[in-house]
């Protein structure tokens, strides 16, 4: 396995997530170097830091330094000749991991287009470092050469996107037919890790992969499921996680797309992060949530993992998160299936209040 030094801040979960960030793309990580501040401006550490670093990278010869907040191309190259080391900073190291991930057509041309863009929002600063003779490899780059480079740049996000929009309608005549066969819809959401193949497999009796690291599930899949004895279509989609960038959402937008169409979302939440992990995380999935333009009166809230607290702890945490006394928050285990089925008729009772109801269950009813 590649071993990797890792800059995150001087607190427990930041350094826990940053870990598993660097785990799930297939780093070990060999030492942190924990720091109050990043962000500054030359190396995006402070000079005791790099120092620290240098010694450590001489003493372990790691492959990489991974560097967990954004770092500007300047700060990445200053950083990189100090170390002699590559720097991934973290949306190159979250992209890392989806492009190890990604196995469907379209996920895959997501992540291109994420990467192009993560290339593009670069391409400006890089193309003045080669100007002023600071980046090896683009030494003497001319006007001509700047230009082909950003029109490259554009030509395959542009056709990147061309062949994502087609994925899209095609997404959306799927839904179209789905309606039209009677079905309502729900979606999965939920931050990285929370639980959602798991509840998604115990519903729909699969086994698709589900692992403790970070991102398994890229590509959206969508099965039947019974939510209070009617037929319903449950998909599965992709783990958010904080400090995701705008980009990485549009990137995604055609599968996350099928969250804003669910006639019930299913927010599942990991109740066993501690609270201030908890909070940061809930806080980060509202705000994708808005961002997408989910509407928030078709969320559920499913406190998951509940087999994990101790009694009274899941409420506590409910409270926390100004979740206390909220009809549609629910404690469940996906795990042990406790609670699973309350949760599918509270999902179906949000679904019917939009209009969403399968027709074939309105049907049965009459
Ligand atoms: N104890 C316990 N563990 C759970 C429960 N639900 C899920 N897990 C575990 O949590 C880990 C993550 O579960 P996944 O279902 O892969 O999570 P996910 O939300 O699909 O994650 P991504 O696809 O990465 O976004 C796995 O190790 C599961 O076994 C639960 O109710 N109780
Ligand atoms: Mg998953």
């Amino acid at each position: 396995m590649r071993t990797a030094i890792l800059v995150s801040y001087d607190r427990e979960d930041a350094v826990a997530e940053a870990a598993a960030l660097c785990d799930a793309a297939g780093y070990r990580v060999a030492h942190v170097v924990a720091c109050r501040f990043l962000g500054r401006p030359k190396y995006g550490v402070g000079e005791e830091a790099v120092a620290r670093l240098e010694k450590l990278a001489e003493e372990s010869g790691p492959d990489v330094v991974v560097y967990d907040e954004v770092l500007k191309p300047s700060q990445n190259y200053n950083l990189a000749s100090r170390l002699h080391l590559t720097v991934l900073d973290r949306e190159a190291l979250i992209l890392e991991i989806f492009e190890g991930r990604a196995s469907s057509a379209e996920s895959k041309l997501q992540v291109r287009l994420a990467q192009l863009r993560y290339e593009m929002s670069r391409a400006r600063e890089r193309v003045r470092l080669a100007r002023m003779g600071e980046q090896p490899g683009f030494m003497g780059i001319g006007k001509f050469e700047v230009d082909v480079y950003h029109n490259d740049i554009r030509g395959r996000m542009n056709a990147a996107r061309a062949k994502l929009a087609k994925a899209r309608r095609q997404r959306a005549l799927h839904r179209a037919g789905r309606r039209r066969a009677g079905f309502g819809t729900m979606s999965l959401a939920g931050y990285t890790s929370a639980g959602k193949t798991t509840l998604f497999n115990r519903l729909a009796g699969e086994s698709k992969e589900r692992a403790p690291g970070l991102f398994t599930t890229l590509s959206t899949t969508t099965r039947r499921v019974a939510a209070g004895g009617e037929p319903y279509l449950l998909s599965d989609t992709v783990g958010f996680i904080s400090k995701l960038p705008a980009y990485m959402i549009e990137a995604f937008r055609s599968t996350l797309e099928e969250l804003l169409h669910a006639d019930a979302i299913l927010l599942v939440i990991d109740a066993s992060d501690p609270p201030a992990e908890l909070e940061k995380k809930f806080k980060s999935c509202m705000r994708t949530l808005a961002e997408l333009g989910a509407p928030p009166e078709r969320t559920v809230f499913a406190l998951n993992k509940a087999d994990l607290a101790g009694p009274g702890e899941v409420d506590a945490k409910a409270g926390l998160l100004g979740l206390a006394g909220e009809k549609k928050c629910i404690a469940v285990s996906a795990a042990s299936g406790h609670n699973v089925e309350k949760l599918m008729g509270l999902a179906r009772d949000v679904a019917e209040a939009q209009g969403g109801a399968s027709p074939a269950g309105a049907w049965r009813r009459r």
